[in-house]
């Protein structure tokens, strides 16, 4: 076998009767009998076993060179689907087609079986995912820690235009990628008492065990032999939890009971939801992940090595966000309690160890929990959380003598009503680095969220603006642009080195290089205009400019402001004043948390004035609008390749970094967005005149604040304004009077920059050849987005973790 990423070397007739054999040995069937999941899982265990040889070398040249190893600790993945991966990653594409077409299947029914693990909420999840997938391809060894959730982000279905959210159970059918290792279960301790040992040590007695089962995915590289794992969790009780003398006597709920309750623990995803908090099977779950991950890391530290000293030399252990942070404190349990270590080294390990990444500058995002929780549920934690405090407030103290106001900004324990505990400064205290996703995020990170911190320890924090796997978002996604691309520079060398992008720049001005660049949209809107018909019924026009806004549904990211622009259009539609009117398909896709209230309101409003445009026939030739249920990775990969604009509208200072803008201006859409987050970076890269920018920045947002911001006064001013918040009031009064009183993400305040930005656009629209241009420079300039790039720059400035190669 070779290994080469493209060519894998083997023949479709190989593949054809690896595929066969494994319908029989591991389906036990035959070609005749074999139903469709049959063929899947064999299809999918041939591409399987052709990354397996490559992941055993890994291992052994890990295992041989003894290096550090960067430890990825994520509540989420959004990994995507992996059939159409592992294929490409394996090479095997080609002859995978042959191969299916010479035994009678058809490759598009099995691929629509490959069901996409969702174990994410969105940006964060999938840069988690972006991130691995780049660490393989750099050769970094890597592991990456999870919980292997039952169910996943829920399912979304619009009922009446108001979101549904059903059970996402991923692996009804199984999941042909994943590799079980119960041998590597790990014991999870839960509630109990703490009982003096000596000095600092104490002995934790927990009063419920739950066991941790891991499986693993692989993980591999694309063009190099590395592929790396992910690792995730899935609760499991252990075999005394069942009571059979309940069963016996009939009382079977009673019999099931300690296993229903310990294997909640990973049943389901939270979909992310601040006003949800404080619920206790989401700490546990917490503390779960991190107890599962750290004995694995320690499990595997000890294969090569015995000195604790060398533990923060092999180790570096990132944190993806507050929710794996209870790991500082666990950790710190692990070396003093069990291991006997004085608490001064101990710490010194631990924070050698730990590097943190924020994505949010939301204060009300930041995560606490109640320390009566915690003491109840990890009582040993709560006791090395408050001396860790300690600890640092005499640091503090020492620093700023005198100031107590110091002393309550930086606790790690929140006074009030009820004490909390603060994991974002849990999170910076017991963590060598610290960084934001994007340079504004990073810079308002250090003067205001974290102000306190940055001052204290100003060499701690790090920006590492987020990227984008081109693999999955321009090869995988957009394989007709990917041809163009290398067709155009010779080679594939840009997949795995997108600075190589700008040398498309000189081809913007190459007429016939621009034709063939539009036709590569046109035909992805018709791809997307196929699909949006099947599952919703509203029949797009593929040569209308497709204006594209997917994400999480969030106030402050402003989907109302879309929403507002669109009624805008329709009125002036209506009324005739087409001159700044060019078609266009508004297309939307995005979740809201179940809980969250006023962005399903946005929703439904979305859905009831899609209805009304598309409805209208002296409309429907400039307009139409789809909200396409269920956004997700693969969603994602339909839509990004047909978009021309890309909606990055979010009020300036609350978007953290965005990926999805990433995303589409590599695929050649452009930006109409504020100054915020990482379009701010975007901009600086495609140049100003190749960007629609418009509306306040930060320091107007703060300025328009302090003088008192009044919506109605806006409503008053603007005629135009005036008629689309009394359109909106006809659909939903609460929205409109939110509007019109509160506005706290400053929607009104924006309106008239963004609509006349968005004139701008229909009118640069006019022009194809401009466009054209626009569009591919766009690509061209985009290369810093790759997450090749972010993953160099986390080496370089937090993890100083170096390549393995792996031998061919
Ligand atoms: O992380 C997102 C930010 O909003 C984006 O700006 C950023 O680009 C992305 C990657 O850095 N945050 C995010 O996706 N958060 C969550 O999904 C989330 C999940 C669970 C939770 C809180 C937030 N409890």
């Amino acid at each position: 076998m070779t290994y080469a990423t493209t060519h894998s070397g083997t023949t479709p007739g190989d593949f054809g009767r690896e595929l066969l054999s494994n319908l029989y040995y591991q389906r036990g069937t035959t070609l005749e009998s074999a139903s469709a999941q049959d063929a899947y899982h064999s299809l999918a265990l041939t591409v399987r076993n052709r990354l397996v040889d490559r992941y055993i070398r890994t291992a052994a040249a890990h295992y041989q060179e003894n290096p550090r190893f960067i430890y990825y600790l994520s509540a989420e993945y959004m990994l995507g689907r992996q059939l159409d991966q592992n294929l490409l990653y394996s090479g095997t594409q080609e002859c995978a087609h042959s191969a299916l077409a010479a035994l009678g299947l058809s490759g598009d029914e099995l691929d629509a079986l490959d069901v996409e693990p969702g174990l994410g909420n969105g940006g964060l999840g999938r840069l988690a995912a972006c991130l691995l997938d780049a660490m393989a391809t750099q050769d970094i060894p890597a592991v990456g820690y999870g919980i292997r959730y039952d169910y996943g982000i829920f399912q979304q279905e619009f009922q009446d235009g108001a979101q549904v959210e059903h059970p996402d159970d991923w692996t009804f059918y199984g999941n042909p990628w994943e590799f079980h290792a119960s041998d590597d279960q790990q014991k999870v301790g839960f509630y109990g008492h703490t009982e003096a040992l000596d000095g600092v040590r104490r002995k934790w007695v927990p009063g419920e065990i739950v066991l941790g089962e891991p499986s693993h995915m692989l993980v591999p590289g694309y063009g190099t032999t590395t592929v790396n794992i992910i690792r995730l969790w899935k609760a499991r009780a252990s075999p005394q939890s069942f009571n059979l003398s309940h069963f016996g006597a009939g009382q079977y709920g009673e019999a099931v009971e300690e296993i229903v309750r310990s294997e909640n623990i990973s049943k389901v995803l939270y979909p992310d939801d601040s006003t949800e908090l404080g619920r206790e099977l989401r700490l546990k779950q917490q503390h779960f992940l991190v107890t599962c991950a750290l004995r694995d890391i320690v499990r595997r530290f000890r294969l090569c090595n015995s000195d604790w000293d060398h533990f923060a030399d092999k180790v570096v252990i990132q944190l993806n966000d507050t929710h794996p942070v209870m790991a500082i404190a666990e950790l710190m349990r692990m070396l003093v309690d069990e291991e006997g270590l004085d608490w001064d080294r101990a710490w010194s390990i631990t924070r050698r160890t730990f590097a943190y990444t924020c994505h949010t500058l939301l204060p009300e995002a930041l995560e606490t929990w109640p320390v009566e929780l915690m003491r109840r549920l990890l009582p040993r934690h709560l006791e090395i959380i408050f001396l860790i405090n300690h600890l640092f407030l005499q640091e503090v103290a020492d620093r700023y003598p005198g100031d107590d106001a110091k002393l309550r900004e930086l606790s790690i324990i929140a006074e009030g009503a009820e004490q909390r505990v603060r994991m974002a400064h849990l999170a910076v205290v017991g963590s060598s680095a610290v960084n934001g996703v994007a340079e504004l995020h990073s810079r308002l990170l250090a003067a205001t969220t974290l102000h306190g911190f940055a001052n204290l320890w100003p060499g701690r924090f790090h920006n590492v603006t987020n990227g984008v796997s081109p693999r999955r978002f321009v090869r995988l996604a957009n394989p007709r642009l990917a041809e163009l691309i290398t067709e155009r520079l010779g080679d594939g060398g840009w997949l795995t080195d997108l600075d190589q992008l700008s040398r498309l720049e000189p081809a913007a001005a190459d007429p016939e290089f621009r034709r063939r660049w539009r036709e590569v949209k046109r035909l992805n809107r018709e791809d997307l205009a196929e699909q949006t018909l099947a599952t919703t019924g509203v029949v797009l026009d593929p040569d209308a400019l497709c204006d594209v806004m997917i994400k999480r549904f969030h106030e402050y990211k402003r989907q109302l402001l879309r929403v507002l622009h669109v009624v805008t259009l329709y009125h002036r539609i209506r009324r005739g004043e087409v001159a700044d009117v060019v078609p266009r398909s508004i297309v939307f896709g995005g979740k809201a948390a179940p809980g969250y209230y006023v962005a399903k309101r946005i929703m439904k409003l979305a859905n009831r004035v899609a209805e009304v445009v598309n409805a209208d026939p002296a409309v429907s030739p400039y307009l139409k609008m789809v909200f396409l249920p269920d956004y997700n990775v693969s969603r994602a990969q339909l839509i990004i390749p047909a978009a021309d604009l890309s909606e990055q509208i979010s009020l300036a200072g609350k978007e953290a970094s965005g990926t999805s803008n990433m995303k589409l201006a590599l695929n050649g859409a452009l930006t109409i967005g504020t100054l915020d987050g990482a379009n701010v970076e975007i901009r600086d890269r495609v140049g100003g005149e190749n960007f629609f920018l418009f509306g306040l920045d930060t320091a107007e947002v703060a300025a328009l604040r302090g003088r008192g911001y009044r919506p109605r006064d806006h409503y008053e001013r603007d005629a135009e304004l005036r008629e689309v918040v009394d359109a909106v009031a006809g659909w939903d009064g609460e929205l409109a009077d939110d509007l019109m009183h509160r506005d706290e993400y400053l929607t009104l305040a924006d309106f008239r920059a963004y609509v006349d930005c968005q004139d701008r656009v229909a009118r640069a629209w006019r022009d194809p050849e401009d466009w054209t241009r626009m569009s591919i420079l766009n690509t061209a300039r985009s290369g810093f987005f790759s997450a090749d790039r972010t993953v160099r720059d986390y080496c370089r400035d937090i993890w100083h973790v170096t390549p393995v190669y792996v031998p061919r």
